[in-house]
């Protein structure tokens, strides 16, 4: 799937995978069309027209994206599901087996830990949560039933930062799969294969859609052997994206790196702001010089996102009370969307963990999580403002 015709960003997101067919009968369309047949006929018994038997095995519209998500991410396949845990969920059932272990980073989307903690471990499959900022703490946790890493970084929603090149040498090392979960800065910021991970996985619910109205998820690799296996429970599982979701994710991704760079300009703006206002107690942004991790997510990254988590100097009264007078940001979970959104991790992403857990993580009440958008700052900013006076 690689293609290698387009240097730039913008030029691989708006072009790959949708190239004109002016031959063979092919009809020009710049837009690959919503091809919504569940199947497709054939002259001969043996013989599937062009590739294509049934929907869940391939479809047009779903081989376009996939070869768009691929060239994002400089991978050579990228293959697209129904949901973020849906991809999620192949990755575990194409890799691991009963009786064996990941070791994962402490702080992930709450939904990923359910996944890891309510389902697959009624698989035999256990996790070790470590703080993988230390890449040490990774080193202790192996074990020699342990055959995977799990990161995210930026995390959901501390934004802890790991370092994926330290990191991806212990898995080469320990002969372990490394998978990072990419979500929060998209492909137009970072790119964990290029770093040393095996696979790449996103909420393309996220930014890569980017507007909120579609949900999917998607894997990038590299590794033939790998995608051979996830190809196949793709099809055997069955959580596939519609073709007019992945029309969608596809007319989302030609706008990424625009939306990538607006999200990240209002964000430190909105960071720096809440950083001087009197009732915040602490603002988390990997693009703040205060962020522990600062120095490593410069090098590590192109950019630093558009998501800022911060604590208020409050309780959840006060908590409530801000976030009922806001105007412009809607109370809602998810993130990546143009339009900004706020949430309550402690009572709304994370909910799914016990409190202790999340209180261990810091995840506390007075804990609030900004997806920042691409309105004008100026708005942003005054809504926040009114809001915390
Ligand atoms: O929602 P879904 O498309 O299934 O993706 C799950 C997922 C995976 N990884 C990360 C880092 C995520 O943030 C998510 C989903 N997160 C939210 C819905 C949220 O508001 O944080």
């Amino acid at each position: 799937m690689k293609n290698d015709k387009y240097k730039g960003f913008a030029t691989k997101a708006i072009h790959s995978g949708e190239e004109p067919n002016l031959k063979d009968g092919g009809t020009g369309d710049v837009v690959v069309p919503i091809h919504i047949s569940s199947t497709f006929a054939r002259k001969e018994i043996e013989v599937p027209t062009a590739g294509y038997e049934y929907s869940r095995s391939l479809n047009p519209t779903r081989k376009a994206l996939e070869e768009k998500l691929a060239v994002l991410e400089n991978a050579k396949y990228g293959l697209a599901f129904a949901s973020g845990l849906a991809a999620e969920s192949i990755i575990i059932l194409s890799l691991l087996k009963s009786g064996d272990h990941l070791i994962a980073f402490d702080d992930l989307y709450g939904g990923t830990k359910r996944l890891f903690n309510k389902v697959f471990s009624d698989f035999g499959i256990t996790v070790t949560y470590v703080n993988a900022t230390n890449p040490n703490n990774i080193i202790t946790a192996i074990k020699k039933e342990t055959k995977l890493i799990w990161l995210e970084t930026p995390t959901n929603p501390l934004l802890k930062i790991c370092d994926i090149k330290a990191i991806s040498e212990i898995a080469k090392k320990n002969e372990l799969y490394l998978v990072v979960d990419n979500t929060f800065l998209s492909p137009y910021f970072q790119n964990p294969l290029d770093l040393g991970a095996d696979l790449v996985v996103h909420s393309s619910t996220k930014y890569i859609g980017g507007h909120s109205d579609v949900i999917g998820g998607s894997i990038m690799l590299s590794d033939s052997t790998i995608y051979e296996k996830l190809q196949f429970n793709q099809n055997a599982i069955g959580a596939i994206p519609s073709p007019f979701d992945c029309f969608l994710t596809m007319r989302g991704i030609k706008t990424l790196e625009i939306r990538m760079k607006k999200h990240a300009e209002n964000a430190i703006v909105l960071a720096r702001a809440l950083e001087k206002h009197p009732k915040i107690k602490k603002v988390i942004y990997p693009g703040l010089e205060s962020h522990p991790q600062f120095v490593l997510s410069k090098k590590q990254c192109r950019g630093f996102g558009g998501i800022i988590t911060f604590l208020i100097d409050g309780d959840i009264n006060n908590v409530k009370k801000f976030m009922a007078k806001l105007k412009v940001f809607a109370l809602a979970e998810s993130l990546g969307g143009v339009e900004s959104l706020i949430e309550h991790p402690a009572l709304m992403t994370h909910a799914s963990l016990v409190q202790t857990e999340r209180e261990k993580l810091g995840i506390t009440d007075n804990l609030i999580r900004v997806s920042v958008g691409i309105e004008d700052v100026s708005d942003l900013w005054n809504d926040l403002q009114q809001a915390l006076d």
